[in-house]
């Protein structure tokens, strides 16, 4: 499997993120995003006539969404990641996917004024963002209240990975995430899952890895540090 990719993309980290935790190799094809403006070039374009990355290919299969990509990989090699596949759970999960896109267009938005000068209305973008980001503080803490670390369920799942690399940078586009504690508990579980990897900007957990299965150990671990 191929993806065509860019270090500093989060819809691309989702995808390596996704892969890593699913123990799937995948071969990468560095895209000259940013100053060379790859994703336009005509070759990428008949790749991708929306012009974004990330793109997967697998024999004859062109995936240009990063949701199908993720709903691809766990397909393929982490089951576990779609979920229990009940009708209430699975409609959950696309709920989460489309509003990953909010994120991208909000959060994404901002970090992409703030890195590369992209023109844009910088407050509006960070407003957008805010909102997103009390919605899904408002989520995460009806799941922390019903013993749920994740957004969908007890375990993780592709809702997980399609939300949380936008969120994790948000303050490269100048969001603050300091008003957010469920939020900042559930990156914690994020970043303690086996085969998690890093991309810039987004780090290991550096203290003990708690389990991100248990809610005590995750709010103690968060009251003992400022991160
Ligand atoms: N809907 C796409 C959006 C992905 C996306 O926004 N990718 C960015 C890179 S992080 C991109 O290629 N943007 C095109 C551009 O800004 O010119 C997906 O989720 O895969």
């Amino acid at each position: 499997m191929l993806l065509y990719d860019y270090i500093l993309s989060p819809s691309c980290y989702k995808a390596r993120l996704m892969a890593a935790l699913a123990g799937v190799k995948l071969a990468l094809r560095a895209v000259d995003f940013h100053p060379g403006a790859e994703h336009r070039s005509p070759a990428l374009l008949a790749l991708n006539p929306a012009g974004s990355i990330p793109i997967l290919v697998d024999g004859d299969l062109v995936l240009t969404e990063s949701s199908a990509i993720l709903v691809y990989l766990a397909g393929k090699a982490a089951p576990a990641y779609l979920g229990r596949g009940d009708p209430a759970g699975a409609a959950r999960i696309q709920q989460w996917l489309a509003f990953s896109a909010r994120l991208t267009a909000s959060l994404g938005g901002a970090r992409l004024h703030e890195m590369l000068h992209r023109p844009g209305d910088i407050e509006s973008l960070r407003a957008s963002g805010i909102a997103a980001l009390r919605e899904l503080e408002a989520a995460l803490f009806e799941q922390r209240i019903k013993g749920e670390t994740f957004l969908t369920a007890v375990r993780p799942t592709i809702a997980d990975i399609a939300c949380f690399p936008y969120v994790a940078l948000a303050p490269d586009g100048g969001v603050s995430l300091d008003a957010y504690p469920s939020i900042r508990l559930w990156m914690r579980a994020v970043r303690a899952l086996d085969g998690f990897i890093e991309m810039p900007g987004i780090h290991r957990l550096h203290e003990l890895k708690p389990d991100p299965h248990d809610v005590s150990n995750l709010m103690e671990a968060e009251a003992g540090t400022s991160s």
